[in-house]
């Protein structure tokens, strides 16, 4: 499928538990990662918008599950047949939130997960630093479910070309998956976006043909 990157908006916004929008079979791409590892950095940049998805000052705070679709119906503003949804999860792992906080985040993400609606779930890893514990969960979980899932190495314009050599060398032995998809990624300098958009309409055209 051809995706218009350039029209997207958001959808809506989920935060009280245990609301998560219907699913109306239209295929959707899910972004997860450690608080703080640039989800909304990335998607604003995929979708070519400056501040759509809400890049915080504070991390940390958004614990919610932000929905966006790339095109609409022009007359009754509903996502177009074509459109897909974009799904920016709360962000994991950050130590001084809220116990309770924590545990909505704990649970708006498995129902998100459980509910089975992302044909594609895009990993966000800090290419500085090695996978967290949380990070390798969510691994091992796509795995078991069978879910497919693309890495994406964020903040590489962070790094010099010799620590990314490293970086690349260590994760070979960090992630214990082999034949892993990865796309070094910077919402600085937009390095990885045509590749990551390729990669979401190339599975976006295998969901649609199951
Ligand atoms: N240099 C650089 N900074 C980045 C990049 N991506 C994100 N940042 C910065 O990292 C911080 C966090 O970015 P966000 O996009 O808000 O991260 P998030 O994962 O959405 O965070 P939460 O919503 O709190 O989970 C911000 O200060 C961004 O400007 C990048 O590719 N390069
Ligand atoms: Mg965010």
């Amino acid at each position: 499928m051809i995706i218009n990157w350039n029209k997207a908006e958001l959808f809506a916004s989920y935060g009280q538990f245990p609301q998560i929008p219907p699913h109306d079979g239209r295929a959707e791409v899910a972004f997860s990662g450690r608080s703080n590892v640039g989800k909304s950095s990335l998607i604003n940049k995929l979708l070519n918008r400056k501040s759509l998805a809400r890049v915080s000052q504070k991390p940390g705070k958004t614990v919610t599950i932000n929905f966006f679709t790339t095109g609409w119906l022009k007359s009754d503003r509903t996502p177009s047949p074509q459109g897909i949804y974009i799904a920016d999860l709360p962000g994991y792992g950050y130590a001084k939130t809220a116990k309770s906080e924590k545990e909505r985040f704990g649970e708006l993400t498995e129902r998100y997960l459980n509910a089975d609606r992302a044909g594609l779930l895009v990993q966000l890893i800090d290419f500085r630093h090695p996978p967290t514990e949380d990070d390798l969960m969510m691994l091992r979980f796509m795995k078991q479910r069978e879910i497919p899932f693309v890495i994406a190495l964020t903040k590489a314009d962070k790094l010099k070309k010799k620590q990314r050599g490293e970086r690349r060398t260590a994760l070979n032995a960090e992630i214990p998956f082999d034949d892993i998809d990865i796309i070094e990624f910077s919402a600085e300098t937009g390095e990885g976006v045509p590749e990551l958009r390729k990669f979401i309409e190339e599975s976006v055209t295998k969901y649609e043909q199951t």
